[in-house]
């Protein structure tokens, strides 16, 4: 038995090598058409994104099919993921293998030694500097004071926030203490949201495009709650079969690491535009983006950001978000279209999260939809991955949806390297398994379908994707 697997995977490597694209064959995973009344063995629930969707008890990814059938001992190519989030362990023991090198930096030398304007950019870089945190963005455009699109949503999104708190003001008395950039409650409410709260400390204009080089090349967390990025980027890359915490969904994706999103507050729409640009510049052949908000002052120049991702060949995965939203009604930042205009290009694909029940709770019930904005969902509940200083937890959140299909994109690109990033993100969507019964939507528990509030109504299959790929690799060539 064993020797004719061996036998097998000779074989297929001498077919990978010879006409250097490789085939599998199988039988694509089908749709998903009764719900499960199985219970749920929560002691196996750990790393569930890995399971078959079809022959397992949870609604995973069919990775361990993928490695048991199809790759067995076929190696693929690297593939460089950029991780623009918060920073990143790059020490931690189940990560640091996977973490991106620059290899025409010499490291602390105070150089720029490759001459791409960031001095010791070795790992990526960081765009927030010292900063541990952030306000949110409609704070930092009503503390301008200054007329803006949507300034009645901010006004009554910051009443929210505040009543919350326990402060239950009128509008119209929020408006005038936000005009005299204070307000009477400031010590009350957390630090993200305090009106005279600048974290900023890189010395730029954030509203100043033409500054391209600030920050540093530091890369790691700055506070001991910064663990948002460890886990993104495990998600994606943390050691195969190591003895250690988790797998990560590719063998062979190296995380450049991208510090641009505050752990507590908002991203600024600069970070995340030089973020994108620094990573199709420098080798990224896809870009996870587990990160989001309602405002986006600037959100043509992160378009225009996808646009020159796109020329350069990149693929971005966004998380669609977490206020259990219609993101065609309330519109998310980033996105490659302004409110549900057509999309700006073809190389931006959007997560929503499922958790690890195949019943009608399915659907994560904080996760966005939208049948224009949201393309496929992704196990993002209860997912284990590595956080700093070497430990691991369970987080939910589409935050850890948007890695998975970045992990799934980095096997279709480590074993298809030529596919651009428009046929990479058909590959994704027309490989879904669709999930064809009637699903409960958000914390009301809607009656609804996935087909009814995502483009595909599916869930990211990692083994239908290489098969799709492997059959229409043709086709798909000339996308
Ligand atoms: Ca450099
Ligand atoms: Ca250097
Ligand atoms: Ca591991
Ligand atoms: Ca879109």
């Amino acid at each position: 038995m064993k020797k004719s697997f061996v036998l097998l995977s000779a074989t297929i490597a001498l077919l990978f090598t010879s006409c250097s694209t490789l085939q599998f064959t199988g039988s694509p995973i089908g749709q998903l058409a009764v719900p499960s009344s199985e219970i749920i063995d929560w002691e196996q629930v750990n790393e569930w994104q890995h399971a078959d969707i079809i022959s397992e008890n949870f609604p995973g990814m069919s990775i361990r099919k993928v490695y048991d059938e199809l790759l067995q001992d076929i190696e693929g190519k690297t593939v460089v993921v950029a991780v623009i989030d918060t920073g990143i362990d790059i020490t931690h023991e189940d990560l640091n293998e996977s973490i991106w090198i620059n290899e025409d930096e010499v490291p602390d030398n105070g150089i720029d030694d490759d001459g791409n304007g960031y001095v010791d950019d070795v790992h990526g870089w960081n765009f927030l500097g010292d900063s541990t945190g952030d306000q949110y963005e409609l704070i930092r455009l009503l503390k301008k004071g200054t007329d803006f699109e949507n300034k009645d949503l901010a006004i009554e999104k910051y009443a929210e926030m505040i009543s919350k708190e326990g402060v239950k003001d009128s509008l119209p008395l929020i408006e005038k203490n936000l005009a005299r950039d204070l307000y009477f409650y400031e010590n009350d409410v957390k630090q993200a949201k305090q009106l005279g709260y600048n974290a900023r400390t890189t010395g730029d204009d954030p509203d100043d495009f033409s500054q391209h080089f600030y920050g540093d090349g530091n890369v790691m967390p700055k506070s001991d709650d910064e663990l948002h990025g460890t886990h993104v980027a495990g998600i994606i890359a943390a050691v195969r079969n190591n003895s250690l915490g988790m797998d990560g969904v590719s063998s062979t994706a190296k995380i450049m690491c991208l510090r641009a999103v505050p752990n507590e507050g908002d991203e600024y729409d600069k970070d995340v535009a030089l973020s994108i640009r620094y990573a199709a510049d420098n080798g990224a052949q896809i870009i996870n983006m587990s990160f989001g908000k309602d405002f986006s002052p600037h959100s043509d120049k992160v378009r225009e950001a996808v646009v020159y991702a796109e020329s350069k060949g990149v693929l971005l995965v966004n998380a669609a978000g977490n206020d259990g939203a219609n993101i065609d009604e309330v519109f998310s930042y980033p996105n490659d279209n302004f409110q549900n205009e057509p999309e700006v290009s073809s190389n931006f694909i959007t997560i929503g999260a499922i958790g690890p029940v195949k019943n009608p709770l399915m659907i994560a019930p904080f996760s966005n939809y939208g049948k224009y904005n949201l393309d496929l969902f992704a196990p993002g509940a209860v997912i284990y991955a590595p956080v700093p200083s070497n430990q691991y937890e369970a987080l939910s959140g589409t935050s850890m949806a948007a890695p998975s299909v970045s992990g799934v994109a980095a096997l279709i690109l480590s074993y298809y390297p030529k596919l651009s990033p428009k046929a990479v993100r058909k590959v994704l969507m027309e490989s879904v398994v669709k999930i064809d019964y009637e699903l409960e939507l958000g914390y009301d528990r809607l009656q609804t379908t996935m087909d009814a509030i995502s483009k595909t109504g599916g869930v990211v299959n990692a083994y239908n994707a290489l098969l799709y790929a492997s059959d229409h690799y043709k086709t798909l060539r000339k996308l």
